[in-house]
């Protein structure tokens, strides 16, 4: 077996006349200008070498291929190009296989496209996950794919971005085979069958015809998820696009595309978000540090939070001890918890087994004592001081010197906790967002005697809960709240200033919100912020603006959406404008003697951004966030600013 070499990334072996080429180039296999360059120098020896009939390509490590290098994306082009590389392997004149190994993502499921024959390993994951980067395939993917599979199909992999299974890529008929632990073996017996005159060309097959109803359903669909977003849109009109349009066509209209939404605002923003994310859970200096090992996790409360929390500890492969004040709490508790699972049962998230495995590691107990065997306990308690301090003073005399206590509070100060407890280094604070088994964001508190192993040990447990991270100092509100804080204080300003909540709502909405923030408001309720605004009144600064307006609307019983009235009227459940509530906002405003000014959407847009980005700003520099893509993440993740913004730092940057 003689081995060869194409380029840094790319090597290759003869093994019984067959060109196995393998592709590495870590952490992912991405298809970087040397990737290319090598691909192409492989397929150049095949074609001439006597000795090969026909070639394989298979990736190192986890990764088939993982995508094209989004690193490379802004940058000026390298050739060879990927759409090159892609047809250099469907005209080859000999046989070309994928032995897909691991993730075939994005270009790496395009060059599996090209290939005449696929084999994939059962953990193989397979997808054109592009939309989910503001962008769509650029090599071929949307012209291949409705080939192989028929549009609707198609569509709905490529317009939702989702990544599949080995197993459903054979359903589907992307795969020729899924291959055990013999896959490369698989693949070059398969390809030697496989004759030079028989190569089945995807990108000369039909696309096969389906009903318009499948098609337009799968079309809807997909853009129903898209929000507003432009590559779903795209992805689709592509797809459409192959049944009938010679690939060549096809191709170049695709590569129009993707290089016009490549370059666009929507792509950046997207791009900055995959990279924040992955640089969310790393906190300097922790690299080093071994987390403890935690098998069972106990949870003080099976309240809403408690019950999230702990599903989200049972579907990240934990023990839970639940712990309530009482046995028929406990047992409430037990069937609130009991409730989540089966819903996901009843959507299809959880099968039978899963739920039986998990309520099998599942005890709610009224015992505070059990939480003995805990290597973590979580607390998800009423939101007091007191209490949450008097319950860690109680747990050091339960739990053993090494278990680790979290707290899950929102507001309070979770060194004064730490402090009054005898080991404050094994503190730490975990705010999970309800509903805690949905939401991704978790907000990991570095509290200040919290010991590095702590913290490394609360992120990957975060990761195993399957949350995003991102590491908070401690300030009131933490990273979210902080900002969302700012946010809120400066629309209540504009209304003082003569905005009125609709046009704050729908200008918010018009820029990619789900919801508006006055909506939001009377969603969660005014009295939370009441109680805390009575609360801070006396340490307020005197010269501080203060606008009284929510306050006059909880004195006079509007609490939201439950109370029927708050910034709006709710008559009929249905959200209305409330001339009542405007005259209130022109009374607060003539005691100031304010002339109300008008403010446009895009005005009143702008004037929110740089709230949260001066915000933000405040907890760099108090090393309260780490990064300015950590804020970035919290809002997106944890208050509804649109992904493809990009976040309040990336966009208030933009501008
Ligand atoms: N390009 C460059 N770097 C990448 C990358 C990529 N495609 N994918 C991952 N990385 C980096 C990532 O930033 C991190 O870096 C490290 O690899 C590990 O990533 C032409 C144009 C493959 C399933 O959208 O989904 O192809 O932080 O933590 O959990 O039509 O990475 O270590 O410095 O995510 O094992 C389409 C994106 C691209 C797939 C592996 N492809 N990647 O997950 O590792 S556009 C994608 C993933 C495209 C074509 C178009 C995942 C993964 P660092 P990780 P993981």
């Amino acid at each position: 077996m003689s081995a060869l070499r194409f380029s840094d990334t790319i090597s290759a072996a003869l093994t019984e006349a067959i060109l196995v080429v393998t592709i590495d180039n870590a952490p992912v296999n991405a298809l970087s200008a040397n990737v290319r360059a090598g691909l192409m120098a492989a397929l150049d020896h095949a074609e001439k070498s006597e000795d090969v009939a026909g070639v394989v390509l298979t990736g190192a490590g986890n990764s088939f291929i993982g995508g094209a290098d989004i690193k490379e994306f802004g940058k000026p082009p390298v050739e060879p190009l990927l759409p090159e590389v892609i047809s250099r392997i469907e005209a080859l004149g000999k046989p070309v296989a994928a032995a897909i190994n691991g993730a075939a993502l994005g270009g790496g499921l395009e060059v599996a496209l090209a290939c005449h024959r696929r084999l994939a390993a059962p953990t193989a994951k397979l997808g054109l996950p592009e939309v989910k980067l503001g962008i769509v395939p650029g090599a071929g993917g949307t012209q291949r794919l409705p080939r192989l599979i028929g549009t609707a199909a198609a569509i709905d992999l490529i317009a939702n971005g989702r990544i599949i299974s080995a197993t459903e890529a054979k359903t589907l008929g992307i795969v020729d085979g899924v291959s055990g632990d013999a896959l490369l073996a698989d693949t070059i017996a398969d390809i030697k069958t496989t004759s030079a005159a028989s190569l089945r060309c995807t990108g000369v097959l039909s696309v096969p015809s389906e009903a318009l109803e499948a098609i337009d359903k799968a079309a809807a669909d997909a853009l129903r998820k898209a929000r507003g977003q432009r590559a779903p849109a795209e992805a689709i009109r592509l797809v459409r696009l192959a049944a009938t349009t010679p690939l060549q066509e096809g191709l170049a209209e695709e590569r129009r595309t993707f290089i016009e939404l490549r370059d666009s605002e929507e792509a950046a923003a997207l791009r900055h978000v995959f990279f924040a994310e992955r640089a969310a859970g790393k906190v300097e200096g922790l690299e080093a540090i071994a987390p403890r090992k935690i098998e069972t996790v106990g949870i003080v409360g099976t309240g809403l939070m408690g019950s999230g929390i702990a599903v989200a500890a049972l579907n990240g492969g934990y023990r839970v001890i639940g712990v309530e004040q009482s046995a028929q709490a406990a047992e409430k508790g037990r069937d609130r918890i009991a409730g989540l699972l089966d819903k996901a049962v009843q959507t299809g998230r959880l099968d039978a087994a899963g739920l039986e495995d998990r309520l099998s590691r599942l005890a709610v107990t009224a015992d505070m004592q059990q939480l003995a065997e805990a290597d973590i306990v979580i607390e998800a308690v009423f939101d007091d001081l007191t209490v949450k301090t008097e319950l860690f003073q109680h747990l050091d005399t339960i739990v053993r010197a090494d278990t680790i206590l979290a707290t899950n509070t929102s507001y309070l100060d979770p060194n004064v906790i730490a402090s009054a407890t005898q080991r404050p280094e094994r503190i730490v604070g975990l705010h999970f967002f309800s509903p805690a088994h949905i939401m991704r964001l978790l907000e990991v508190v570095n509290c200040k005697q919290t010991a590095p192993d702590v913290l490394a040990t609360a992120l990957a447990l975060a990761k195993r809960l399957g949350k995003l991270p991102v590491v908070s100092g401690v300030t009131e509100g933490f990273i979210g709240n902080s900002i969302f804080s700012a946010y809120r204080r400066e629309a209540e300003y504009m209304i003082e200033d003569g905005a009125l909540p609709h046009e704050i709502d729908v200008a918010l909405e018009t820029y990619g919100f789900p919801m508006g923030l006055f909506a939001v408001y009377d969603m969660a309720g005014l009295e939370i912020a009441w109680a805390r605004r009575k609360r801070q009144a006396a340490s307020r600064h005197p010269t501080e603006r203060y606008v009284v307006i929510a306050d006059r609307l909880c004195e006079a019983g509007r609490f939201g959406q439950k109370s029927g009235r708050g910034w709006y009227a709710y008559p009929d459940g249905k959200r209305r404008i409330d001339p009542e509530v405007t005259a209130m906002i022109e009374a607060a405003r003539a005691e100031k003697n304010i002339a109300p000014k008008h403010f446009t959407a895009d005005e009143i847009v702008a004037r929110l951004l740089k709230a949260m980005a001066d915000e933000g700003e405040t907890l760099l520099s108090g090393g309260i966030a780490a990064r300015a893509s950590d804020i970035d993440l919290v809002m997106i993740n944890g208050y509804g600013f649109p992904a493809n913004k990009g976040g309040p730092m990336f966009a208030a940057g933009r501008r």
